[in-house]
Parts: structure tokens; C-alpha cells; sequence
């Protein structure tokens, strides 16, 4: 069995403030306990603050990025062994904004998840294709090569540890979400791909959607067989929305 998880990606939001009462919201909502992992990754700045804030909570830090670098002259980097120092148990690796605005393509992607294993980080892999790219029917080679990127480097194995969240594109932000069919089919996909090089890894990974995934719509996608919970943006900003999400994945 899986254990569903619930990430919220808090991206560029936030402030001390607006951090405090959000996260006292999250506690008073999970003092009756909750059964899936739930996750928040904040700004960088902010890890220390929200380390105090969810100390003792059934809660856990993640940050959104990470270098590929371990120390030294990289100005304005953050490094794995950082991130481990201020509390963080998981990161996002290779999330769409820092793919398709910056630049960070498979190869260095696949080095930031290796970083990340060096310090003792879970990694999120976030994978998925545009809105181009579903249209002319390559989306699962699209997925596919995202996902060999990292276990050709790394060893099928280095996903034991880790999450993949599967975030079409054309999902994120937009409102648009994909139909929990046309995301169990690529979910579906992932897990065999990783079962043919490994079946007992690929059965214990957790799979998560990532894309307008709303309180609304939840449920429906984490019914799914292969869907184990879910990466959330927008909705994660605000706690009635993410608290009825993180039971959604119950
Ligand atoms: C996808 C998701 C969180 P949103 O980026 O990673 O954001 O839920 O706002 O679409």
C-alpha cells in the first residue's frame, strides 16, 4: 500500500505574516489527525520560518528547487546539503516554471535529483508535456524521456526513495485540469515504465498529480488506481482548500 501524498508548492508566494496564519490554520485543521503525508514547500527564505511553525505537526518541509552543485562560487544558488541543514526531508526537482522559464532541461534536471539523493533528500520529480506536445500525440514519449533522463544516471533504484508528479503543462495555472482518465493513463504509464527496468520499485512509488488540482476536483483524481496524491499550487495557499485536498487523498 501507498501511502497518499499532498504537496503544496507555495512557488513565489508568501510573506512572514501571511505564512504565520496560514499554517495555523493547517494545525488547528490536522489536530484531529489526517491519513495521508502532507508536505509544504515554501521559498527558500522562508524554510527557516516554517521549520518553527510545523515543528511537531504531522507535517513535512520540502523546498521547491535545489543546485546541481554541492558548495561554492554558484551566487544565488542553494544547495542539497543546505536545504537538509534547515529541516527539508523532500524537493521539487524539475518543476515546469523552472523547465520552461529557465531554461533547466533533462540532463540538468536529472543532476539536480542526484544532488538532492546526495543529501538525503527525497526528490519530486515533476514530469509532463505541453499543451503542443499532447496534441500531436507525443506525450508519452515526452514523459518517457524526462523520466530516463534521471534513471539513467541514477539507477532505477534511485527512485525507491523518491515521487514523480506527473503535471501536464497546459494544467498548471490555467484552471484547466486534466480528466482523471487522461491522468490514471499517463500515471499508468510511468509506473510500467519504471517496472520494466524494476517491478517492486515501480509498485511502491508514489505518483502524484500536479495541475489546477482544486477541492473540488480531488477526490475524482486520487480515486484513481495510480494516482497517489497530488502536487498543489494555487489551492495550497489557502487552508480550508488544501486541508479538503489532503483528505480527498485519504
Ligand atoms: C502545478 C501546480 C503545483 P497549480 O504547477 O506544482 O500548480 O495547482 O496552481 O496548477
Amino acid at each position: 500500500m501507498r501511502q497518499p501524498l499532498v504537496a503544496g508548492n507555495w512557488k513565489m508566494n508568501g510573506s512572514l505574516k501571511a505564512n504565520e496564519a496560514l499554517l495555523g490554520d493547517l494545525r488547528k485543521a490536522l489536530s484531529g489527525g489526517i491519513k495521508a503525508e502532507v508536505a509544504v514547500c515554501p521559498p527558500f527564505v522562508y524554510l527557516p520560518q516554517v521549520a518553527g511553525l510545523i515543528d511537531g505537526q504531522p507535517m513535512a518541509l520540502g523546498a521547491q528547487d535545489l543546485s546541481d552543485q554541492d558548495a561554492g562560487a554558484f551566487t544565488g544558488e542553494v544547495s542539497g546539503t543546505m536545504l537538509k541543514d534547515l529541516g527539508c526531508e523532500y524537493v521539487i526537482v524539475g518543476h515546469s516554471e523552472r523547465r520552461s522559464l529557465y531554461g533547466e532541461g533533462d540532463e540538468f534536471t536529472a543532476r539536480k535529483f542526484a544532488a538532492a539523493r546526495r543529501h538525503g533528500l527525497k526528490p519530486i520529480l515533476c514530469v509532463g508535456e505541453l499543451l503542443e506536445e499532447r496534441e500531436s500525440g507525443v506525450t508519452e514519449q515526452v514523459v518517457a524521456r524526462q523520466l530516463d533522463a534521471v534513471m539513467d544516471l541514477e539507477g532505477v533504484s534511485a527512485l525507491a526513495d523518491a515521487v514523480i508528479a506527473y503535471e501536464p503543462v497546459w494544467a498548471i495555472g490555467t484552471g484547466k485540469t486534466a480528466s482523471p482518465e487522461q491522468a490514471q493513463a499517463v500515471h499508468a504509464f510511468i509506473r510500467a515504465r519504471v517496472a520494466e527496468r524494476d517491478a517492486q520499485v515501480a509498485e511502491g512509488l508514489r505518483i502524484l498529480y500536479g495541475g489546477s488540482v482544486k477541492a473540488d476536483n480531488a477526490a475524482e483524481l486520487f480515486s484513481q488506481p495510480d494516482i497517489d496524491g497530488g502536487l498543489i499550487g494555487g489551492a495550497s495557499l489557502k487552508a480550508d482548500d488544501f486541508m479538503a485536498i489532503c483528505r480527498a487523498a485519504e
